[in-house]
């Protein structure tokens, strides 16, 4: 594999995705990506020239997509609408991106004959409950709960279809919540920490119970070339890095890793059909492809975190004050 096109490789984990591939492999990277508000060429820099072009553009473009699939060798396609609290309030783009957006790309690889590897979530499983032993697996069955996870799964079944149907030469992989450089200050890891740098109190929804499963972005990267390099093709892989926390347990260890008393925090309005708990079982990529996680340390990878964003305030800081605007229009 020389070359890759990555759809979304402006976003949060497609630029860590394509930092990943500068540094660890020799490829060459065409990122496919409109920039709308969650993507940022700024993210890109530093990144050798000769080896990446950037082309600005929607996956719903057809045109656009076929040229570009074509002197490709494989497409990893990572772009999509990301953000569950904006698909509470606007559904639309979530259909147009995620849905028609990877039906567009899908075509396209078919007609060209390339191998496509597509990023999704482990929201497309729907939650646990919080005494729940189990974790997802590959078998679990899909039971989306918001705009933006249906419209995920629904992708990963298009996906599937055209493996099936066409003969599509595809992978899957649905990965837990990630963080790490790059992340949009909407996400809750990143708006936390930049509303303390800004002496603002971090803002928890509800009791703040709900679990999540970390991974850092990185972790996330190398398991994806894992899967392009060494994957079956048809098959599912479930990424996760046993990384389970609730959010109050987050915000107070990024309340105190950042000087602060640990309840220095507010608790706002809950999210809209809020999921519990998400838990991954990475047996099948860990036994069948080798693949483990660096960061075993949340909190080190936390800590790595709250320091990259101390340290990069000029990324972070042109999209901070239209997002707290939104959310306080929210009660959030
Ligand atoms: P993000 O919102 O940070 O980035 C998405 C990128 O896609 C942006 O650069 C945006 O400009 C681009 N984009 C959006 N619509 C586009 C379109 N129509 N055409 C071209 N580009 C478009 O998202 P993220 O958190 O980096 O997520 C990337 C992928 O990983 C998504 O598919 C998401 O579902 C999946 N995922 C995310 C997480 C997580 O924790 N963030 C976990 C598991 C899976
Ligand atoms: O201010 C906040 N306070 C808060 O308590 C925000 C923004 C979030 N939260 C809670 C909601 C969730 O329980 O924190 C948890 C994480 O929230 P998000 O960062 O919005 O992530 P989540 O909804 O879990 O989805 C993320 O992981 C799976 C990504 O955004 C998705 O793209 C990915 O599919």
């Amino acid at each position: 594999m020389e070359s890759l096109l990555v759809t979304g490789g402006a976003g949060f984990i497609g630029s860590n995705f394509v930092h990943f591939l500068m540094e660890k492999t020799g490829v060459r990277v065409t990122v496919l990506d409109k920039l709308t508000y969650a993507g940022n060429r700024e993210s890109l820099k530093g990144v050798p020239e000769d080896r990446l072009e950037l082309v600005v553009g929607d996956i719903a473009d057809a045109a656009l997509v076929d040229r570009l699939t074509e002197r490709t060798d494989a497409v990893v396609h990572y772009a999509a609408e990301s953000h569950n609290d904006n698909s509470l309030q606007d559904p639309r783009p979530f259909l147009e991106t995620n849905i028609i957006g990877t039906y567009t790309l899908l075509e396209a690889a078919r007609r060209h004959g390339k191998r496509f590897h597509h990023i999704s979530t482990d929201e497309v499983y729907g939650d646990l409950e919080l005494d729940d032993p189990g974790r997802f697996t590959e078998d679990t069955p899909y039971n989306p709960s918001s705009p933006y996870s249906s419209t995920k799964a629904g992708s990963d079944l298009l996906v599937r279809a055209w493996v099936r149907s066409f003969g599509l030469q595809a992978t899957i992989s649905n990965c837990s919540n990630n963080y790490g450089p790059y992340q949009h200050v909407e996400k809750f890891i990143p708006r936390q920490i930049t509303n303390v740098i800004d002496g603002v109190r971090p803002k928890l929804y509800g009791a703040g119970q709900n679990v999540r499963d970390w991974i850092h972005a990185d972790d996330h990267s190398s398991a994806v070339w894992a899967i392009l390099n060494k994957g079956e093709i048809g098959q599912t892989y479930l990424i996760g890095a046993d990384g389970e926390r609730n959010n109050k347990d987050v915000v107070e260890l990024i309340l105190t890793g950042m000087g602060q008393p640990a309840e220095a925090y507010d608790q706002v309005i809950d999210r809209a059909g809020h999921d519990l708990r998400y838990a991954i079982d990475s047996t099948k990529l860990r036994n069948e492809l080798g693949w483990q996680p660096e960061y075993s340390h949340f909190e080190q990878g936390l800590s790595d975190t709250i320091a990259w964003y101390r340290d990069n305030e000029a990324w972070w800081r042109p999209l901070k004050a239209a997002t707290e605007t939104k959310y306080a229009e929210q009660g959030q």
